[in-house]
């Protein structure tokens, strides 16, 4: 997608603090942080939300969810049970989807957010 910013991320046009990157999926810091922690998980593929994400789509956006906690971890998020029962750090996880979800940028992302209670 020519105009997509996030596409431009993916293909190195402008830069971004990428976190992970593999064949279909990138992970970079929001430029407008949230929290302490603050980064997003894309499709290398554009989708423009996820309301265009098809059935076809579903083992890339299984891909994404599977993400998300292994860099949170790696962020200093981890999500812990404890032995004693005892539950302790974790974070959120949003996907914006058109305007009245409040999405901005039109390639399909999802937040990841922590290190502070939310
Ligand atoms: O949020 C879109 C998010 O994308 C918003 O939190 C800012 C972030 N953003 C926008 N441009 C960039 C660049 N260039 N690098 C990193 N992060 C960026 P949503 O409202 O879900 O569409």
């Amino acid at each position: 997608m020519d105009n997509c910013i996030f596409c431009k991320i993916v293909a190195k046009q402008i830069p971004a603090t990428v976190l992970y990157e593999d064949d279909e999926l990138m992970a970079f810091n929001d430029i407008n942080p949230a929290a302490p922690v603050h980064f997003l998980i894309i499709p290398k593929k554009h989708l423009s939300s996820l309301a265009d994400a098809k059935a076809e789509d579903a083992v890339l956006l299984g891909k994404m969810l599977e993400l998300a906690p292994k860099l949170a971890a790696q962020q200093g998020c981890a999500y812990v049970e404890h032995a004693d029962g005892s539950k302790t750090g974790g974070f959120k996880t949003v996907v914006n989807t058109g305007p009245n979800g409040g999405q901005i940028v039109y390639h399909l992302h999802m937040h990841v957010i922590g290190g502070v209670k939310l």
